[in-house]
């Protein structure tokens, strides 16, 4: 027995583990995670609202007959979804000057100039992603709800991001505790747009490729803290270029207030800090800068036992292992 038990060891260390290897190959990487869904969850503002669960189905299979490379289908947002963006929309254009980091005020407004950002009307996924394209070269993929980290993040090593297309609950505005297409457009593309941010969120990307289940969790939580939450110095200032933050209302005073425990961000510390994602954050981890969140979470990713090192080739978008060309 005792010798079986070595051997299945052995193999848990050496199994290979799937990961995409060109950017086709991320309609492989659908895996959802059952959580916060209106059907299943009795505390989601939709469970009881059947017209509001068949709208989330319609625009979920979207998401399902979507392929690399296709359009982005448009929806017709109904006057009703419009009215919850815009209402979130004008409560959050009062913070941000205030609150949000220098690099989303700026692309906020080059969205509003260029990308039809408006409190009128929802922007479609398929403009926006053309216009992070030419921007930083990201683009959006459509999503039908929480996905599990390990394809979420996979999809971040070719600029892809997830991106939800639902709109949450009209009657719960000011916070979400899943994603939809308010947080996604106002939270992330900003800062998707931003080249440096972009090169970290792909970074973070590369480094979870072929990661086993537990530096997976770690790499989840340390995005949580970052891209998710995370707030920065400005000029000795706290604000926030966590998109998490910056598309709840009810979360973003909150996240600069003293309210919350703010740490300095450190991967070892950051990546074992237990989080809740049901309800706003009691915890916050601060970078002095987009350079030195960067600079420590390279260093961080070196001490990462890898099944191989990895490139990005943006010229075939695939991934090439090295010392293996
Ligand atoms: N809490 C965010 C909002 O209300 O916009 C949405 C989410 C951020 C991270 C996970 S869900
Ligand atoms: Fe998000």
């Amino acid at each position: 027995i005792a010798d079986v038990a070595i051997v299945s060891d052995q193999e848990v260390e050496t199994k290979v583990i799937w990961f995409p290897r060109h950017i086709s190959e991320l309609d492989n990487c659908t895996h959802l995670v059952t959580k916060f869904e209106p059907e299943l969850d009795s505390d989601h503002p939709g469970y009881t609202d059947k017209k509001y669960r068949e709208r989330r189905k319609m625009i979920a299979d979207i998401a399902f007959d979507y392929r690399h490379g296709q359009v982005i289908p448009r929806v017709e947002y109904t006057q009703e979804e419009n009215d919850t963006w815009g209402h979130v929309y004008k409560h959050l254009q009062d913070l941000f000057p205030t609150h949000a980091c220098k690099e989303h005020i700026e692309n906020f407004k080059i969205l509003e100039q260029d990308c039809g950002y408006s409190a009128n009307k929802i922007p479609q996924l398929e403009d926006v992603s053309n216009f992070l394209k030419r921007r930083t070269g990201f683009q959006l993929r459509p999503v039908s709800g929480l996905l599990s980290a390990r394809d979420f993040l996979a999809s971040l090593a070719y600029r892809v991001f997830q991106c939800t297309q639902y709109v949450r609950h009209g009657s719960k505005p000011d916070h979400s505790p899943e994603p939809d297409c308010i947080h996604e457009l106002l939270g992330h593309v900003p800062m998707l747009a931003n080249p440096k941010f972009a090169q970290f969120s792909q970074e973070i990307g590369l480094t979870s490729l072929g990661a086993s289940d537990a530096d997976i969790e770690k790499f989840a939580t340390l995005y949580w803290f970052t891209v998710e939450f995370g707030l920065c110095k400005e000029n000795g200032n706290l604000r926030a270029y966590g998109a998490g933050t910056l598309s709840s209302y009810g979360e973003l005073r909150h996240a600069l207030s003293d309210a919350p425990k703010k740490y300095p961000f450190d991967p070892e510390k950051t990546s074992v800090q237990v989080y809740t994602d049901e309800d706003i954050q009691p915890i916050y981890f601060v970078v002095e800068s987009f350079d030195d969140m960067m600079q420590k979470m390279k260093r961080y990713a070196a001490t990462i036992k890898r099944q191989c090192e990895v490139r990005y080739d943006p010229y075939t978008q695939t991934i090439q292992e090295l010392g293996n060309e």
